[in-house]
């Protein structure tokens, strides 16, 4: 039989890199991994129980909530809240973070989630996914000075970021600054099981990715970047690929290569993806696989966040890709 490394396995091996480390993060992942299991169960009988469908409500975004996704955010919350490994959350589900309160058992990480991305897929049978970003309160910071303000830190502070893919299999893929791995849930046992060791993005990509129902909404750079790619003059022309899951377009992109970009435009002057749980976790884990991602001016990682729902615009993937758009956007002096 061949070798097979459980996510257990890697977490503790893991702990020689921290010399001091508590067990918290340890803990944090078990319960992290354990609501994953828990949404994946219901994402994949959504079909079969009276769970699909919108809940009527709308969340701060001014999205309609659907049923999982409230699912989703509640599970995770309840699981980070009695960690004991964390002691504050944000998601984009609330409007506000939740801070365990300091006479019930917490820790030293704060965690930022997207509990249900790509919601708007969810009755269609489209892979979804949930997106995670963790910080580390600095040791020194007494309880009482933490505070929304406190939490907006820029991407690069994060100590470790990832996703879970539900989709023709459940997948973890995540990083803790050491390169990223990728798990598969293998159902028959509960366990994840590391699939993708060290993934490294390809410098150039087959495939682009963006919403060109958007064209006539960006400006001359954003449409000259993408005609570079479907439209090149020394180059044969990129497949394009976009699912509208954030989850399952940044995962094609890491495995495959090549270049998502969800870049403004007059709808979304400051962008649609949201910096705090989408974009900086999926720029660490770009990074750490040797790619990039900007929103066009600057490195993602380097944004110091404004507000837990800031939006931004985001270009990430193969480094060659990137600058190629970072390039065309200097020559129309967009940089
Ligand atoms: P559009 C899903 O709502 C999401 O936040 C990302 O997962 C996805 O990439 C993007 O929005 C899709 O947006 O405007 O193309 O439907």
């Amino acid at each position: 039989m061949s070798e097979v490394t459980a996510i257990e396995h890697l977490i503790m091996s893991q702990r020689r890199w921290s010399p001091h480390a508590t067990g918290q993060f340890t803990s944090l992942m078990h319960d992290l991994i354990l609501s994953a299991k828990i949404i994946s169960r219901n994402v994949n009988q959504a079909g079969l129980v009276d769970i699909l469908g919108a809940t009527g409500s709308v969340n701060v975004q001014g999205e309609q909530v659907q049923k999982l996704d409230t699912f989703a955010n509640n599970t995770l919350v309840y699981r980070m809240q009695t960690s004991g490994a964390v002691c504050a959350v944000g998601s984009e589900e609330m409007a506000e973070p939740f801070f365990v309160p300091e006479n019930e058992p917490h820790g030293h990480y704060v965690i930022f989630f997207d509990p249900l991305d790509g919601s708007s897929n969810i009755d269609v049978g489209v892979s979804i996914g949930t997106i995670f970003s963790i910080y580390r309160r600095p040791d020194d910071e007494q309880y009482w000075l933490l505070n929304a303000e406190a939490l907006m830190r820029p991407g690069l502070e994060q100590v470790a970021a990832g996703y879970f893919l539900y989709g023709s299999s459940t997948m973890l893929v995540y990083s803790t600054g050491h390169g990223v791995n990728g798990f598969t849930l293998d159902t028959g046992i509960g366990e994840f099981l590391l699939t993708h060791p060290n993934i490294q993005i390809p410098r150039v990509g087959k495939y682009y990715s963006t919403n060109h129902g958007y064209f006539n909404y960006w400006d001359e750079a954003t449409q000259t970047a993408v005609h570079s790619f479907n439209r090149p003059t020394h180059e044969a022309p990129r497949s394009m690929r976009y699912v509208g899951s954030l989850v399952a377009d940044f995962h094609r992109t890491l495995l495959k290569g090549g270049v998502y970009l969800y870049p403004e435009d007059t709808k979304h002057p400051r962008g649609k993806l949201r910096l705090m749980y989408e974009a900086a976790p999926m720029a660490f884990l770009a990074e750490q696989a040797g790619g990039k991602a900007t929103d066009g001016r600057q490195r993602i990682l380097d944004i110091v966040p404004t507000a837990i729902h800031m939006r931004t615009p985001l270009i990430i993937g193969s480094a060659d890709d990137v600058d190629r758009v970072l390039d065309i956007y200097k020559e129309h002096g967009k940089v």
